[in-house]
């Protein structure tokens, strides 16, 4: 049974019982069919709907998109909860969101627990209210409080809820008990049914402007602004005609890319951290961390930690180092404090009890995982972790933040390298969701296991990843920016390729993020993988000269561009290094178009990602999605760039491949895994499938 129908006195109440979050899928809608109709035929005076567990129902199920629709429809389900000649009440508790929202409006009067969430996450999904929320919500809350609530996909709270007229009641209780008084009370006042639909449609607002501030930011994803249009419906339509165009527009939605994409990345988002070897496995308990290193990195973490309720050492080389880590950590406090993510109690507490910063490692004998944020050299790593592995108890684990370097390597220096595991965060660790888990080849599955617990615990979207240089997400940047480096040096310019990136839907392009992170960074990596290359390489060297120059980005005020005045400008300096290493090289530039760039520079980014998985780095293709996506700024309405390569095609994208290796063999050398997926005729999201099997 998914909706449970019970008779109270002369009031029928419909409980929804589909678990885990009463999504309202086909039996859930046949279900409240039937338990509307069997009220009216049993002559009950009033309806009350509510969900049994954890939540009121959490929107349309999503699962059932792209398959064929099966009646009851969600929109015709909500005129019929409307059309009812009996009142009919919502009493709502956990996430009321999208279809279940538009199931609410439907519903003629609506009371909800203080604790409730609701909101319309529609265009999370590449798509919108497609249930008449688009039609009704504005004759509730007005147009602007509508458009933000739709456009944003960002719940709101019952009170707020409250004050927008969207409940009509909030009080602490059962849901079904509350449902039952509130009936009861409205049926005492001889109230009727409260159809939203037959509310005027507000004084409508100037829409061309809101589209227009919509589409700013929206940054290239449709539904926001489609969303808009079906808001503006209701302005021009009566209802009916208002529900007609909103469901138009609904399906040309649910046909895009983008709808596939950002669905794509909501499975994956969950699918991504499930480990089904280590079922079974208990991780160990990590109450108290050690840091080793404060500087940003370091102090990131440690805030992460404490955010999350854990004790931390912080171990820095002297007295004003440690000073300047504590420094470091409460100035990110006190952003959490103003965010509201914690409140001064808690602030206090953390910096005055559960911070402790020293210069000692003797200080770090009862930590369960000591991880170290020092300098990205191999050498200053293996000399930490010797020192770890001296004063650690037995059974803490040894974690590295490193980005780029063996970790294998690394646990030779300790005698306990099972205990041995990369913990690679993303700056500003505090707030950046991804985790990168990289598992050695001796790292036990209980650690393994423990580093997915912890970035569970930090709020992370943990991704485990294989020992390589660079891992997923930086190995995988490594090439696609070798191949812009590439095409600068052959016509393009950085800034021509920022900005193709950024109407893709990157919030900064590449060359902009490398001034933000700091151009001494890639500088120092070149370096070290200097004596590492294979003669065959094309190794640009342009971006050297700029640092050789001082130019290391923002923090040195120039890099790629100039940060002098409000917004950057291209630095003038740039241009000269490329050109005269053009000339060294004896390169004729060419002209590149814009889909060249962008063709080119995801071609890369794909190659690499299908090395990534077909190695076994990445364990399937959405896991280099969610590490895309979660911790490079890929846009999510294109679903990470392995989704991105199925929606455009592999067989096309192989065949640009091998038309780039006659230029170059040794950069555009073909992943196998991609050739061989062309082979079969298969794509990536096929390997995502058999591996959830
Ligand atoms: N449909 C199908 N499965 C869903 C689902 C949904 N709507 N929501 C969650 N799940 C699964 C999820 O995949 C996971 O599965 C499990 O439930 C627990 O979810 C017509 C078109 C409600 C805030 O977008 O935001 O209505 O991994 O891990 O962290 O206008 O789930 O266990 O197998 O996320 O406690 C609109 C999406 C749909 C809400 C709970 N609704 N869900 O978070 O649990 S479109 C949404 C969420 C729509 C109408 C339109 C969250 C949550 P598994 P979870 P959680």
């Amino acid at each position: 049974m998914t909706i449970h129908f019970e008779m109270h006195d002369d009031i029928a109440v419909l409980a929804a019982d589909n678990p885990p979050v009463n999504a309202l899928g086909w039996a859930v809608r046949q279900g409240l069919l039937d338990g509307i109709t069997r009220a009216q035929a049993e002559g009950a005076k009033a309806i009350v709907i509510y969900g049994r567990g954890r939540t009121w129902f959490a929107g349309a199920d999503i699962r059932e998109f792209g398959k064929p629709l099966q009646e009851p429809s969600l929109p015709g389900l909500c005129n019929l909860v409307e059309a009812c000649k009996i009142p009919v009440i919502a009493a709502m508790h956990g996430t009321a969101l999208g279809g279940g929202l538009e199931i609410a409006l439907g519903c003629h009067y609506r009371i909800a627990v203080p604790t409730a969430k609701m909101g319309f996450p529609e265009v999370h999904l590449g798509l919108l209210p497609g249930a008449g929320g688009t039609q009704r919500l504005p004759r509730v809350t007005g147009y602007e409080q509508a458009i933000s609530l739709i456009t944003s996909g960002r719940p709101i709270g019952a009170a707020k809820a409250l004050d927008l007229g969207l409940v009509d009641k909030v009080e602490a209780g059962e849901p079904l008990a509350l449902g039952l008084a509130y009936a009861r009370e409205l049926l005492a006042q001889g109230a009727g049914p409260r159809p939203v639909s037959q509310m005027p449609a507000p004084e409508a607002i100037d829409f061309d402007a809101a589209k227009a501030a919509v589409a700013k930011k929206a940054r290239g994803q449709l539904s926001p602004v489609v969303a808009v249009e079906a808001i503006e419906a209701s302005s021009k339509l009566a209802f009916a005609e208002g529900l007609a165009e909103e469901r138009r527009l609904f399906m040309s939605l649910m046909e895009t890319d983008q709808r596939q994409g950002m669905i794509h990345a909501f499975f994956s988002e969950r699918q991504v951290s499930k480990q089904p070897d280590l079922a079974g496995v208990s991780p160990r308990d990590i109450n108290s961390m050690g840091v080793i290193g404060g500087g940003t990195m370091g102090a990131g973490i440690a805030t992460a930690a404490l955010l999350a309720g854990l004790s931390v050492v912080l171990i820095e080389m002297t007295d004003d180092g440690a000073k300047a880590a504590k420094a470091r950590i409460a100035s990110n406090l006190a952003g959490a404090l103003k965010r509201g993510k914690i409140d001064q109690a808690k602030h206090d507490a953390i910096l005055n009890e559960a911070l402790t910063c020293a210069t000692d490692y003797a200080a770090l004998g009862e930590a369960d995982l000591i991880i170290e944020a020092v300098f990205e050299d191999m050498d200053v790593k293996k000399q930490v972790f010797a020192k770890l592995d001296a004063v650690a108890k037995p059974g803490a684990i040894l974690a590295s933040n490193t980005s780029y370097l063996n970790l294998d390597e690394i646990a030779t220096t300790t005698s306990r390298p099972a205990d041995v595991i990369g913990l690679h965060f993303f700056s500003p660790a505090h707030v950046m969701k991804l985790l990168e888990v990289v598992v050695g080849a001796q790292t036990a599955p209980e650690v393994i296991a423990s580093g997915f617990a912890l970035g569970k615990r930090l709020g992370k979207t943990s991704v485990r990843s294989g020992v390589c240089d660079g891992f997923i997400g930086n190995r995988m940047m490594f090439t696609y920016r070798t191949c812009a480096d590439h095409m600068v040096l052959d016509g393009a310019t950085p800034y021509q390729i920022d900005r193709v990136l950024e109407e893709f839907g990157f919030a900064m392009g590449l060359f902009a993020v490398g001034d933000l992170a700091g151009l001494d960074i890639g500088w120092a990596n070149r370096k070290r993988l200097a004596p590492l290359r294979d003669p065959q390489e094309r190794v640009p060297t342009y971006a050297d000269k700029l640092c050789e120059a001082g130019h290391y980005g923002q923090k040195t005020g120039r890099g790629y561009y100039i940060y002098e005045g409000r917004a950057k400008v291209e630095n003038p300096d740039v241009m000269p290094l490329v050109e005269a290493e053009r000339l060294e090289l004896g390169i004729t530039p060419r002209s590149f178009s814009d889909a060249e760039i962008l063709r080119r520079y995801m071609a890369a980014m794909v190659n690499e990602a299908a090395k990534i998985v077909g190695e076994g780095i990445a364990r399937r293709p959405l896991d280099v999605d969610m590490v895309s996506l979660m911790g490079y700024g890929f846009p999510r309405y294109n679903g990470g760039p392995l989704k991105w390569a199925d929606l455009q095609g592999l067989p096309a994208l192989l065949d640009d491949i091998k038309s780039y290796a006659k230029e170059d063999a040794f950069f555009w050398t073909p992943a196998p895994l991609l050739e061989q997926l062309v082979a079969q005729g298969r794509t990536f999201d096929d390997l995502n499938k058999e591996a959830a099997q």
